[in-house]
């Protein structure tokens, strides 16, 4: 029996790449400060709310002729919320930096996620422990979860345990809500003289973590890269057969970065972009019809077969979806003490008793939804309150409704083809694959990056590294206060500071791209078959980094 696939054992031995700045030692490193910073919106709030952390200036390193090895110290890292590839660099990244910086360091990992730090759930890394976990993919290493850390509560039991470990730094691993958690930890820290410093770094295969900052959240990368592979396999089965017309939901729980990229790296027949249906306030009719147009233009030029993109969070863009989820969602929450509800055992018998509570033109429209998604919408929510959007099986819903207009279409002369569909929804499939060179490469930088912020004393600060679509050694370390991404957003019915998430931009670089090709995408078969990630190879298969990077690089070159 073998204990490691080749592949492992291959891995294992890569050595990530490092900017030069970084490169040369953790210990010959020195720091240069930019201005003050604002916040994004809403300024007095956030200046109110983080007193001790607003307002920093963004910082960089370069490598400096002095050494300066600092006493040895104690560090914990969290990883929190979805697996993202590259999640165990960034730790191995970050144990080099501080093993480096002093031996005697130790770094310890809370297990689970944030409820790890809360519970004292903790293990010390090792050597070997590091070694066995260096370019693989998964969080299996300690584990992740979705604990919200915001309650004073929390806040108190995380500095008692870290009081006992020794603790002076933790590093949370997350996405935006994750890292808004770590900025209000750091300034809770300041405020009680904890003498512990919190820095984030920016994880979501989403790519909704992003800003004029941060050019990406690690793990987006390999994610997509995966996505499209697949894509591209199903198109030629598609092209070879010609009897299916697949529907593929891709992962993304809001953004449709995801496939967006991954639409322009496979060239489908239909991509939707849910910032788009929500600009154009586009109908669910609506969208069918768009669908089913090309679908029927298709099969009268003898194509009965296509490739439909499906973003997860489509749902939630719809306007007339989105305000029956908002009301869905205040009913779901005020419910989970009702007895009157929670007896309710027939499905037909608790979809009146949400209806009887919706405005009534929202319940019109829950009323219109197949059994199946009605099912779905009155799931258990996420911690943020939030429907769980991968549960929903939005690429059902839009076939049913296609069959439908389809038929009607038939009766009127429209369409004489034939509609034979196959579903997927490709999520969970990318986001513990082995990270590409990008990603390893950029998650052991932020490691290694987050104990370089740690050691010049910085706190409520998310490791950065720049200029992405440059040679790895061009890269640029540095790190972002946290307060400068925040606004104030509603939830769970209130006003509250979080980082924010950056949708896709419909005047930008990278949507343009799809939107004047797509026409021709629909009609014209010109799908592209990227395959698997190269490891192994010429620089110019494995280390090509998104066609999102590289667009928008291009952009603001072109722009200065
Ligand atoms: P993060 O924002 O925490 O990185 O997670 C994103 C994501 O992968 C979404 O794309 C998806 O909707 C969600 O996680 C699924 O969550 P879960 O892993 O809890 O099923």
């Amino acid at each position: 029996m073998k204990e490691l696939s080749s592949l492992q054992i291959e891995r294992l031995k890569y050595q990530p790449k490092l900017p030069s700045s970084l490169a040369g030692g953790i210990n010959n490193l020195s720091l240069s400060e930019g201005n003050n910073t604002e916040c994004v919106k809403d300024a007095e709030q956030i200046k109110e709310l983080f007193k001790n952390t607003y307002g920093k200036p963004v910082v960089t390193f370069k490598t400096s002729e002095q050494t300066e090895v600092s006493p040895a110290r104690n560090v914990g890292v969290i990883l929190s919320g979805g697996q993202a590839p590259g999640g165990h660099n960034v730790i191995a990244g970050l144990y080099d930096a501080l093993k480096q910086a002093n031996p005697q360091n130790k770094l310890y990992g809370f297990l689970g996620g944030p409820s790890g730090i809360i519970d004292g759930q903790y293990i010390e890394f090792t050597d070997e422990k590091i070694n066995a976990y260096r370019n693989t993919g998964g969080f299996d290493i300690i584990g992740s979860g979705r604990t919200k850390l915001e309650t004073e509560e929390q806040f108190q039991k995380s500095l008692e345990v870290c009081k006992k470990l020794g603790i002076t730094g933790v590093v949370i691993i997350g996405g935006d809500d994750s890292n808004t958690n770590a900025a209000m930890l750091a300034e809770w820290f300041v405020k009680n003289n904890a003498g512990i410093q919190v820095i984030g770094c920016p994880k979501t295969i989403d790519g909704d973590l992003k800003n004029e900052q941060i050019e990406i959240s690690f793990g987006f990368d390999t994610a997509t890269k995966t996505y499209a592979e697949l894509i591209g396999n199903i198109q030629r089965d598609a092209n070879s057969a010609k009897k299916y017309w697949h529907f593929i939901k891709l992962m993304g729980r809001s953004a449709t970065h995801v496939g967006l990229e991954v639409a322009l790296q496979t060239q489908p027949n239909i991509t939707l972009i849910s910032e788009e249906v929500e600009e154009k306030k586009m109908s669910l009719k609506q969208i069918v019809d768009y669908m089913a147009d090309i679908i029927a233009r298709r099969a009268n030029s003898g194509k009965n077969f296509g490739v439909a993109l499906i973003p997860e969070g489509l749902i939630e863009f719809i306007p007339e979806m989105k305000s029956m989820i908002a009301n869905l969602n205040d009913i779901m929450s005020s419910l989970e003490q009702d007895a009157s509800y929670n007896k309710l055992t027939v499905p037909a018998d608790r979809f009146n008793f949400i209806e009887s509570r919706l405005e009534k033109e929202n319940a019109e429209v829950f009323e219109s939804l197949p059994v199946l998604i009605k099912a779905q919408l009155l799931m258990d929510r996420d911690p943020h309150g939030n429907v769980q959007v991968s549960k929903i099986e939005t690429e059902k819903l839009l076939i049913e409704m296609i069959k439908i207009k389809l038929d009607e279409m038939k009766a009127e002369g429209e369409y004489m083809g034939k509609f034979s569909d196959q579903c997927h929804f490709f999520g969970y499939e990318g986001r513990c694959a082995f990270p590409s060179n990008f990603d390893a490469d950029y998650c052991y930088s932020l490691g290694y990056n987050a104990f370089a912020l740690m050691k010049f004393g910085l706190t409520g600060y998310l490791s950065s590294v720049k200029n992405l679509s440059a040679p790895a050694d061009e890269w640029v370390a540095g790190g972002v206060p946290l307060t400068m991404m925040m606004n104030m957003e509603k939830r769970h019915g209130q006003f509250k500071p979080v980082i924010k998430k950056a949708l896709v931009e419909l005047n930008g670089p990278v949507f343009k791209v799809l939107e004047e090709n797509r026409e021709k995408w629909a009609m014209e078969d010109k799908y592209l078959f990227p395959g698997s990630i190269q490891y192994f190879g010429p620089s110019s298969v494995c280390d090509i980094t998104t066609e999102t990077l590289r667009l928008e690089n291009q952009a603001k070159l072109a722009a200065v």
